[in-house]
């Protein structure tokens, strides 16, 4: 089994009122929360269908992006690391997730250094690498930080720029298998992703790049059918998911659960 594209368990957490006040870096509208909330049951039944337990955390409404767990932790199969999100709103969604991680992983650590920022959506990690893109929300600090908790686990860090006014580096990419990568061509065009198969979203379609592989299943934002149709052709079974309303705070497929098989 490859840990980078099966996964035993996911954690997500159930939108809450509070989205609609979300970080958002332009606003196309209000999200609706009972339609979110409908598009975050068929993405949860989705995750389970491929015989995943996943963990539903309760709403935090204290926290308007909280339903974005991906930012608070990086989960491997050694341990997981709790995240330092750059945005100063989502701060504190980390300490709320670390007990959860805790109670499922042997080893749990976490980014400390005040001035070390790192969000869960600036990593890809991939079977052979682990690659993080400095972003508004990633600095050097917070990935050499990263680099040092990761390396007793074997993985190596490779740093990545994020393409100007992307949110974070996996807004524009996204694992398909081992050795294939979505993006979209403004990123590829960096040549970060050399060595691997890179697979190119549509022009115009560059909000479906934040897919997911999760078991046998590629879950794809609605409403990409160019995209979906070169995944498909590409041998991937592919399921369009709703994400008009996560969409309109910049959240895609990646952010809304945590990934991974914590090693007993
Ligand atoms: C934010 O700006 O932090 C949220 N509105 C969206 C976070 C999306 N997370 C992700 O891509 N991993």
């Amino acid at each position: 089994m490859s840990s980078s594209i099966h996964f035993t368990h996911a954690i997500t957490r159930r939108p809450a009122p509070s989205i609609t006040a979300g970080l958002r870096a332009v606003d196309t509208g209000t999200p609706d929360l009972a339609l979110m909330q409908a598009h975050h049951d068929a993405y949860v039944a989705t995750l389970r269908e491929t015989g995943a337990t996943v963990v539903e955390l309760s709403a935090l409404d204290a926290y308007p992006d909280s339903v974005f767990v991906e930012d608070t932790a990086l989960c491997l199969p050694e341990g997981a690391v709790i995240m330092r999100p750059g945005a100063p709103s989502r701060l504190g969604e980390a300490a709320e997730m670390a007990p959860h991680l805790r109670a499922l992983y042997g080893q749990v650590v976490g980014i400390t250094g005040q001035e070390s920022f790192i969000e869960g959506g600036d990593i890809l990690v991939t079977e052979r690498e682990i690659l993080v893109g400095r972003s508004a929300r990633t600095n050097a600090a917070g990935i050499a930080e990263l680099t040092a908790l990761v390396a007793p686990w074997g993985h190596t860090v490779r740093e990545v720029h994020t393409p100007p006014g992307v949110l974070h580096f996996k807004t524009d990419c996204s694992l398909l298998d081992v050795d294939t990568i979505l993006s979209t061509k403004r990123l590829s065009a960096s040549g970060c992703f050399a060595g691997y198969t890179v697979i190119d979203v549509a022009d115009g379609e560059e909000a479906a790049a934040n897919t997911i592989r999760f078991n046998d299943l590629v879950l794809l934002p609605e409403g990409f059918p160019r995209t979906r149709d070169a995944i498909a052709a590409a041998g991937f079974s592919v399921r369009e998911i709703g994400n008009s309303e996560c969409a309109k705070l910049d959240g895609g497929m990646s952010c809304l659960s945590l990934r991974f098989t914590p090693r007993a």
